[in-house]
């Protein structure tokens, strides 16, 4: 990117480095402000869609294309789910939403990636997402790997080069995410789900299901805490597994249930592709009486946290109930 993407999103007319933007304290960590204003998700939404439109591609000459479709992938029609959460995270510490924004928008490009490559036609070969052609239909799968490429080398370059706080610090955060994308994570689900690995019983499900899903979601927890309290808490980090293993019930459900015209892709590809899920293994009522569980796990982990944190934790029970409710 061309700028430090926290100061342009804070835009509070400082010229400095994003650390001059954000003052971090000796200790390495983001200063807190002690009356943050809380953000909702929906204004976090907005805050990261604009940070996002303002990620810079660094192209030679002639590969114009080559970033318009990395463009076309990143931007309109994501939930941002995963940005928000790392912002919320930080915001429950009174830690400013803008001074994480790097590493929100890194894990959103990172999550961009995982669809692109998900979408192939050697993997779930899918035509449509987030309601539109899915990446290799408009470009080719050549372009689209490309272009999956591109996202991953950008969002690194955000987290080393953008990142407010001590280099440590930004070290530490590189760690968590490509802990949770690498063969220990989304990358070895993968490879479980593409090779058709066949769960003994839920618990089984649920930890391939943590490694494709649920780690990208956990990492976004354990960075926005870490930015904002130099540490991981326990009672986030048990929130987080419960998040992102409701986060996949919700989706298994959605594959079996959900209108296309909502989901921006085609239902029941689970079912076609012999997929074990939660609701292929165990029914739709197991299902959703699992999504209930994780859904309560998530709040009473909530409690814990909004009596210990001095920010306000709200948007995390917005999140929480979006992440249950959601129809698409
Ligand atoms: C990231 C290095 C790297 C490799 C990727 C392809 C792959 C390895 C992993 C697949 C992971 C995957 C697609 C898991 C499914 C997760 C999931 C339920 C995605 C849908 O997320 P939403 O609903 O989508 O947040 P939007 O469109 O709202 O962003």
């Amino acid at each position: 990117m061309s700028e430090a993407l926290a100061g342009r999103v804070a835009s509070n007319g400082n010229n400095g480095g994003p650390a001059a933007r954000h003052p971090v304290q000796s200790n390495g960590r983001l200063e807190r402000q002690t009356a943050v204003a809380a953000l909702s998700p929906s204004a976090m939404h907005e805050h990261v869609d604009r940070a996002l439109e303002e990620v810079d591609f660094p192209a030679p000459a002639d590969a114009e294309r080559l970033v318009e479709a990395a463009r076309y992938a990143l931007l309109d029609g994501g939930k941002r789910v995963r940005p928000i959460l790392v912002m919320a995270c930080a915001q429950a510490f009174g830690v400013p939403v803008s001074s994480v924004m790097p590493t929100a928008c890194a894990i959103e490009l990172i999550h961009t990636n995982s669809l692109i490559v998900d979408d192939l036609p050697a993997m779930d070969n899918h035509a449509k997402r987030r309601g539109r052609l899915t990446l290799h239909r408009l470009y080719g799968d050549d372009i689209a790997i490309l272009a999956g490429c591109a996202l991953l080398s950008e969002a690194q370059r955000l987290i080393l080069q953008d990142q407010p706080g001590s280099a440590e610090l930004r070290n530490r955060v590189l760690r968590e995410v490509l802990d949770a994308t690498g063969t220990a994570g989304m990358v070895g689900g993968q490879f479980l789900d593409v090779t058709k690995y066949l769960p003994d019983d839920r618990e089984d499900l649920e930890r391939v299901q943590m490694l494709k899903t649920g780690s990208l979601i956990r990492a976004c927890v354990r960075c926005g805490t870490l930015l904002a309290d130099s540490r991981i808490d326990h009672a986030f980090d048990g929130f987080a597994k419960s998040l992102g293993a409701l986060f996949q019930v919700v989706d298994d459900i959605l594959d079996e249930t959900g209108k296309a015209r909502w989901l921006g892709k085609i239902p029941g590809s689970d079912r076609r592709m012999g997929k074990l899920t939660h609701v292929t293994m165990f029914g739709l009522e197991r299902a959703r009486e699992r999504a209930k569980e994780l859904y309560e796990h998530c709040l009473v982990s909530l409690e814990g946290i909004a009596s210990t944190t001095p920010g306000p934790t709200e948007p995390l029970q917005e999140i929480t109930e979006m992440v249950y409710r959601r129809e698409r």
